[in-house]
This record gives structure tokens, sequence and C-alpha cells, in this order.
């Protein structure tokens, strides 16, 4: 047996136990309340976990949140009758938890890494407690379905909900995009149920049944300025590279295309980049293991897995969260269009708020940030999916601090990115809003290489100054 192995064994015997004491809560005719986090990963863990109480005809109900705050203020409406389930998101605030439930029992299955100290009524699963890394080798979702699956053999049907949140949450971007370790096995658990087809490929959404302009623009994940989110302008990209699109009058798809047109697409798309001033690395992200849930139909955005967390991820940003885990519960129907609505319209906004960003005179330059100023343009709640991808485009560099900001009513939402290199020589972007909101009367915090904040309309110039001064006072400390 080889050390992996064993490492999964440990890992999940923690999912039987964590499964048996469900089993023992539900016979004991308890109630819970789950707690999803609201990001794509969020929405298929908790869609996951509603649908394992359902099954077993437990009482349940289900609310989405967009952090710890929410729970912990929502906790205070539920008596003791009610079972805290918290699915992708708990383990990182043990102490407040344990703090507001006392020691009624608690369910957490989560792969954030684990802070504070546990007690004996929380049942917590979550991989890094057995030396598994939860940024990339298993998801909120993967705990989740793991759990489920544990309990009832039949939640295998909801494997591919599990590869969608680990897609979801980017954790195809260490290994050639594709899933590895433990969603590995679960996306094995798909195919074998005769519920996935994975094959290497270009990744733009709907490779095999899509008109290839089509592909091209509806592709969020690498989101590629100037294409995504634009029929016309991925058309006439086509047509510029000389790739034949129709085959008498009939749309081609790209898995319909030859060796020689996809490198002609991938060397079109890397002078596109180019033009762009945007580093060619970016054009290695387009390549990669495509998962198509092959029992979806083809005309609708879930046959794709990446399109499939595009689309809650567009549910949870715009609010209709619940429509995101309705369909991810398998509801098709009004939902369905409902949530392809809502993933068409965040789609243009999305490609829009880019372009606006992208433009010179939308960025000011500091010592050691860059400022990126959506104003009355960039819808605020878009700010950080923005600010996501300009950085994941590299077109930052890896020395300054991205800061990208939008009006709100009455205030201004502040989101802000750092690269690796800057994570290395000390910085934590956290402690840096946090205090430049806090010296301008706002509030803000977050982690080392992402965080946000939200401060008044007039201070905008003095936050600004003042982060650029926290940073460069952070990294000269730091030498
Ligand atoms: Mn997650």
């Amino acid at each position: 047996m080889s050390l992996d192995e064993s490492i999964y064994r440990e890992f999940l015997g923690e999912v039987e136990r964590a499964a048996e004491e469900i089993r023992r809560l539900i016979d004991e005719d308890r109630s819970f309340v789950i707690f999803c986090h609201n990001d794509a990963d969020g929405l298929s863990s908790g869609a996951i976990a509603s649908i394992m109480f359902l099954k077993e005809g437990a009482r349940f109900l289900t609310r989405s949140v967009g952090g710890i705050d929410d729970i912990l203020e929502d906790l205070k409406d539920f008596s003791g009758d009610f079972i805290p389930v918290f699915t992708d998101i708990g383990s990182g605030y043990l102490d407040e938890i344990v703090k507001v439930v006392g020691d009624s029992p608690v369910i957490i299955l989560d792969h954030h890494e684990p802070v504070g100290e546990s007690s004996k009524n929380i049942i917590q699963v979550n991989p890094h407690l057995c030396g598994i890394n939860g940024a990339d080798e298993i998801s909120g979702a993967g705990v989740t379905y793991l759990v489920a699956k544990a309990l009832n053999e039949e939640n295998v049907s909801y494997s591919p909900i599990a590869v969608v949140g680990a897609l979801g949450d980017l954790q195809d971007r260490i290994d050639g995009r594709s899933l590895h370790g433990l969603n590995e096995l679960i996306v094995n658990d798909s195919i074998d149920a005769g519920l996935m087809k994975v094959e290497e490929d270009l990744l733009f959404y709907g490779r095999s049944y899509k008109p290839i302009h089509i592909a091209l623009a509806s592709t969020t994940n690498p989101f590629i300025p100037g294409i995504s989110g634009d029929e016309s302008r991925a058309y006439s990209f086509l047509m510029d590279v000389g790739i034949k699109v129709k085959e008498g009058d009939r749309w081609k798809v790209l898995a319909e295309l030859d060796e020689d047109e996809k490198k002609k697409l991938y060397n079109g798309l890397m002078k596109h980049l180019a033009s762009l001033g945007l580093p060619p690395s970016l054009a290695r992200g387009i390549i990669g293991k495509v998962y198509e849930l092959v029992k979806e139909e083809p005309w609708t955005y879930l046959r794709d897995a990446r399109e499939f967390a595009s689309l809650l991820n567009a549910c949870g940003k715009t609010g209709n969260d619940w429509v995101g885990i309705a369909v991810a519960m398998g509801n098709r129907a009004e939902l369905l269009e409902k949530a392809q609505e809502l993933l068409e319209d965040y789609r243009i906004k999305l490609a829009r708020a880019i372009e606006y960003a992208m433009r010179d005179e939308s960025k000011q330059e500091l010592k050691h940030t860059v400022v990126i100023d959506g104003g009355d343009v960039i819808d605020h709640k878009l700010i950080s999916s923005v600010a996501s991808m300009i950085s994941s485009t590299g077109i930052m560099g890896e020395d300054k601090v991205l800061i990208a900001m939008a009006s709100a009513e009455g205030s201004i939402k502040v989101s802000a990115r750092a690269s690796k290199k800057l994570i290395k020589m000390g910085l934590d972007l956290g402690k840096i809003l946090k205090e430049a909101a806090r010296i301008v009367g706002g509030r803000g915090g977050g982690h080392d290489i992402a965080a946000g904040a939200e401060i008044p309309k007039i201070k905008k110039t003095l936050f600004v100054l003042e982060v650029d001064r926290i940073t460069g006072e952070m990294l000269g400390n730091s030498k």
C-alpha cells in the first residue's frame, strides 16, 4: 500500500465516523440547519448536504452565507433543537463557533485550514487533520459528498456536483488544469457511475456541442480579455486566425478541429494575449482535462463542469444563492432557466467590467500598489471577481499590490490581491486593509493573498495612500 493510500484510509475513516454520528442524530429525530458558503463550492456543498438529509427523511433547512459573521448572527435565531451543519466553512473559526454553541453538537464538513481549538461536541471532517492538503486535493463539496456517500451509497449520483465544487474553487490550477488527490477519487466515482466523461483538450466550455465562437465567448475560467463574454469578437478572432467555423450550414464544434487547427487557435490566442500586454503563461491555462456531465442536456450550461461552477458562482454573486442550490440538487425547468439567465447576464457584465478595468484611464500606479478605480461603472458586487480575474492574468506583475474599487451606496467597496512573491516577502494584505480601513473609519480584513474593505466615499484618496504606505513598511520591515 502506498503512502498516499494510507493517508486516505485515515481520512476515509474520519468520514465513516462522521456519517455514523449523523446517522445517530437523524435516528434521534433531530433537526438540522445547514450553513454553506455562497461561492460555487459552497453552494455545491450546501446542495449535497441538503440532499443527504432529504433522502433520510430528516428535518432540515439550508442557509447560504457570505461569511462566518452572518452565521454567528444567524445561529442566535436557532434554539438547541437545531444542529448546525457547516459546509465549506467553519474550520477556520473553531473558537468563535465553540463560544456560540457551547457544548451542543455541531457538524463541520470543510476543507479550509483549521484555526483554533475544537471540542468534543464538534464532529469535524477536514483533510488537513489527516495531512491532506485541502487547498487543492479536495473541496468543501468533496468532503460533504464523501460523508453523504458513506451515509447512503445512492448519493454517488451527486459525485459530479463535488467535481463542480472543486473546479469552482480552482483546485485544478496546480496540476496542469486537472484534478488530483481525493478529487480524482471522486472523478472516478462519477465515471464509474456513468455520469462523467473526462478528456484532455482545450478547456473552452462546450467543446463537443457548442459552436466554436460561442464556446470561446462563454468561457470565463480562464478569462480571456476581449474574447470572454463577447460572441461577435470571438467570431472575428476565429476568422482572423483562419479557422473554419462552419461545415456547410452546420456550425463546427471544438472537438472536431484537427491538430493543425487547434495549434492555429492556440497560437492565435497567444498573439491576442501579447497584443493586450498579457503574459503568454495565461494561455497555458486553456489546455487540460475537460469534465463533461454526460447526463446533462448539451444545450444547458450544466454539461461542462467548469461552466456549471460558473453558473453557481453567478447565482451566488447576484444574491440568488437558493437558485444555485436548487439546480445543484437536481431541479431543472424554470429554475435552470433562471440560473442560465443569471449566468448570461453576469458574463456580459463581468466582461464589460474587466474591459473597463484594463483601460489606462482606470489605472493609477503608486510606489507599491496599482489602483483600479471602477467608480460607478463597475458594479460593486463584481469587484472581487474583477480583482481575481485581473490578478490571475498576471498583467500587474509580481511586485505590486492590486487594489480594485467600486462605488456602492454611501461607501466604496475595495478588493485587493497580492502575488505569491509578495507573500513570501512577508506581506499580509488582510492586516494592511484592516489597518488602512480603520484609519479612514471603514472596516477591512481577509487573507494574506486576498482581502477586502469597505470605506467612506470621501476617504478614497487617503485610504489608497495608507495602503501604499503600510505595504511599503511591511515589505521594508521584512528585510
Ligand atoms: Mn471551498
